[in-house]
């Protein structure tokens, strides 16, 4: 749909990525209608002419769904299907179909269910029982036929059990992302399709789901990577983003959205052979602000290099961003120079701190070895201040993200007073 403000070619893109989630969804496009609209009808969003045409065009076909790109009200809705005489769906009712049929985990269900739920109920009139006798079908996958025709109560209540579900499920993740606090934790975010699974399947060997349909990947996985000897780090994979994600949804997938959410380090996927790449970005950067998500150190990724068919594209590309990574996760290329730039990455956003502290506090040592990369560790005699008494003690250089530095500056302010006795005043 053209309406005023927007670009055609974003429009087209737009479109086309409208077919590509049909087809995700097991749609055949059959026709595709681009009307420029003027002024938003608020009884049936296009002119009546254009509804008209619609009409027609359905006939011609043999269409049995209609989809449109943009959020529809459950008015208009109604009113177009009357006119048109089959099945409506809008973008948002779409890829809340899409992600029902990929959720594969108990969390990325309960996550679909909640958000087809909530999307739902303000729509709860008599289109419902209209919905509810024509079965199977896109857009009627997920909450299941019983609940179709259980009440807007019965929905109320599923939907308290899921939220309260949810509630229990981000405890433990908290749990388990506290049991592994001490590791750098980076996260593969980016728009959907962008080859984030392949990636993370190259760079740690995960066996995660790759494929080329839209989100692929529903909940987030981590592993450990070794990024060069010694020097290990949590990546996790998640879902994509894309254009118009319906708000709900980010709402639902809170507990999977929190792996990016409390990362050290992003890692920002793009399909640089996407003529929309850019528009990505923003989409991608946009939905990261709605999430909370600002100021992390993030390296960009630029995948997919063996798909530019022009080679002077990607020297200009690689002109433009010189210190983003340039991959192909398919073919394997490039990947050395991203581990390089990821650990630089990290290097930027660490902090280095020293500390002398009496070897006698092994839960502070451990706390220390649990959060940070030790770089120095060094023993000898040292003084406890003030009272004089000579003690051993370790002085440790240690490097640390910037959320732990916070945790651990408590240690520092403790262990301040210490000094490492000279060679002459240590006891023999
Ligand atoms: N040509 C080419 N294709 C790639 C490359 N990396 C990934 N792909 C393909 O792109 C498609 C999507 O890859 P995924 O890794 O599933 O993408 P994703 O970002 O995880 O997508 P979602 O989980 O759906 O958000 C697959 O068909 C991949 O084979 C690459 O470097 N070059
Ligand atoms: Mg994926």
């Amino acid at each position: 749909m053209v309406t005023p403000g927007h670009d055609k070619l974003d429009v087209d893109d737009s479109i086309r990525e409208l077919a590509l989630l049909a087809d995700t969804a097991g749609a055949d496009v059959v026709d595709t209608m681009v009307p420029s609209v003027q002024r938003i009808n608020v009884a049936t969003f296009v002119g009546k002419g254009k509804v008209q045409e619609l009409a027609s065009r359905v006939t011609s076909t043999n269409a049995d769904l209609v989809i449109f790109d943009d959020d529809l009200s459950n008015v208009q809705v109604r009113n177009i299907e009357r006119e048109v005489g089959c099945k409506l769906l809008d973008r948002s009712a779409l890829i809340l179909d899409i992600f029902a049929r990929n959720a594969r985990t108990a969390t990325a269900k309960t996550q679909v269910e909640l958000a087809q739920l909530e999307y739902l109920l303000p729509r709860l009139t008599r289109q419902w029982t209209h919905l509810s006798r024509q079965k199977g079908g896109i857009g009627m996958r997920g909450p299941g036929e019983t609940q179709i025709e259980t009440d807007r109560r019965l929905i109320g209540t599923r939907i308290a059990t899921l939220k309260d579900r949810l509630i229990k499920i981000d405890r433990q993740r908290t749990t388990q992302r506290k049991g592994r606090s001490g590791f750098t934790r980076v996260s593969l975010i980016g728009y959907t399709n962008a080859g984030k699974s392949t990636l993370m399947n190259e760079l740690a060997g995960a066996g995660v789901l790759a494929e080329n349909r839209l989100f692929a990947t529903l909940d987030a996985t981590t592993r450990t990577v070794e990024l060069s000897p010694g020097r290990k780090v949590l990546l996790s994979d998640t879902v994509g983003f894309i254009r118009k994600l319906p708000h709900r949804l980010i709402e639902s997938f809170k507990s999977t959205l929190d792996e990016v959410r409390e990362s050290d380090i992003l890692m920002h996927v793009l399909d640089a052979s996407h003529r929309g790449f850019e528009e990505h970005k923003e989409v991608v950067q946009r939905t990261l602000l709605e999430l909370g998500v600002k100021d992390k150190p993030t390296l960009l990724v630029f995948n997919k290099i063996d798909a530019i068919e022009d080679p002077a594209d990607l020297l200009a590309l690689k002109n433009t961003y010189p210190d983003a990574a340039f991959v192909s996760a398919l073919r394997g290329i490039g990947l050395m120079e991203l581990r390089e730039k990821l650990v630089t990455t990290i290097d930027a956003g660490f902090e280095e701190i020293e500390i002398i502290l009496p070897v006698a506090d092994q839960k502070a040592i451990q706390h220390i070895r649990s959060m940070a990369d030790i770089l120095e560790e060094e023993y000898a005699w040292g003084q406890v201040p003030y009272e004089g008494d000579i003690v051993g003690v370790v002085r440790l250089r240690y490097r640390v993200v910037p959320r732990h530095a916070h945790d651990l500056a408590v240690l520092t302010e403790r262990y301040k007073d210490f000094e490492i006795l000279s060679e002459d005043s240590a006891p023999v």
